[in-house]
């Protein structure tokens, strides 16, 4: 269960959590059409601050325009109301969870006049692929289950439907003993994790796929920024899964995952086995980012005061 909190945002009211629901027939819940975010707000030496907010409002709001959503308030006003959950309820860390969904009217495919509504949450959501995994590596399983073909289900806006794909991959994974599911495309190259990006580190180069059938992630956006300026070499193109059997390094980034190094997949070890210097490099700046220990990149986050 995750630990509740005091207050969610219903549609500019800030309702107690409990009393924070929605009638059966919401056409999201049966149809699965609505968008959402995943942002977290991390303690920092100056107050609480959140990580990359306009770059979530604006995939918030570019997700809705895929998607023929028609978000009834402005960005700013959605930004201002992440910022007021957040104080409201009094987080120093957190994890944010915006979400734009069909309301409850007509039933069936064209819900014309329907209401879009939006809801925020926050809760306290620790290290998601577990604190062992954060600082070791996990191990991580190829899907039977493939991504979505993009004309299928577009992967550039973060729908809730999606996630069914990403369910039946992580379920599968889980049974058979790993932590986390590796899905490829529909041409067989490896395309991401079940709610992460991924990337390789082989004879120095960093490499990550490129965004044809992959969530557009903006934990992978900060990697390749911070990795360019370290001066490390960057590509972003396709590679199979047997090139990821030999890299030297192999990790996974997401708001929720952060960044988690892959020790194993599929039974062969990658690399050492354990966290390499890249990764370990790459993580480093980025909780040293997040925690607002790094002034060049302070534009990143917005302090809750
Ligand atoms: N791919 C997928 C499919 C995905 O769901 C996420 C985020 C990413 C990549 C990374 O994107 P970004 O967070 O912008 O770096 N997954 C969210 C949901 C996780 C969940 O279990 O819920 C998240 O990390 O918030």
């Amino acid at each position: 269960m995750i630990p509740k909190t005091a207050k969610i945002w219903m549609d500019g009211k800030l309702v107690d959590w409990d009393h924070a629901t929605v009638h059966v027939l919401t056409h999201t819940l049966h149809y699965g059409l609505g968008v959402f975010e995943g942002i977290r707000c991390y303690e920092t030496r100056q107050g609480p601050a959140i990580y990359r907010l306009d770059e979530h409002v604006a995939r918030l709001f570019n997700s809705a325009r895929i998607f023929l959503l028609d978000i009834p308030y402005t960005q700013r006003e959605i930004r201002e109301a992440i910022i007021k959950t957040v104080q409201v309820n009094r987080m120093k860390e957190c994890y944010i969870r915006p979400l734009v969904y069909i309301g409850y009217g007509a039933m069936g495919l064209y819900p014309k006049d329907n209401p879009v509504s939006v809801s925020i949450a926050v809760w306290s959501w620790g290290a998601y692929l577990g604190e062992e995994g954060l600082k070791n590596g996990i191990k991580v399983k190829t899907s039977s289950f493939i991504r979505n073909h993009v004309n299928a289900n577009m992967t550039r806006g973060k729908i809730c439907g999606y996630y069914v794909n990403s369910q039946l991959a992580k379920k599968e994974a889980i049974s058979c003993g790993y932590d986390e599911a590796l899905l490829l495309d529909t041409e067989g190259y490896v395309a991401e994790g079940s709610g992460e990006n991924v990337f390789i580190v082989r004879n120095g180069v960093l490499k990550t796929t490129p965004l044809t059938s992959i969530l557009e992630g903006i934990t992978r956006d900060s990697i390749l920024e911070i990795a360019k300026d370290e001066g490390i070499d960057i590509r972003e193109e396709r590679f199979t899964r047997d090139e990821l059997y030999i890299a030297d390094e192999a990790f996974f980034t997401g708001t929720a995952a952060e960044i988690t190094p892959i020790r194993e997949l599929d039974g062969r070890v990658i690399g050492q086995g354990k966290p390499g210097r890249i990764t370990k490099k790459l993580q480093s700046i980025f909780f040293d980012i997040v925690k607002g220990k790094n002034k060049k990149y302070k534009s990143w986050l917005t302090r809750v005061k």
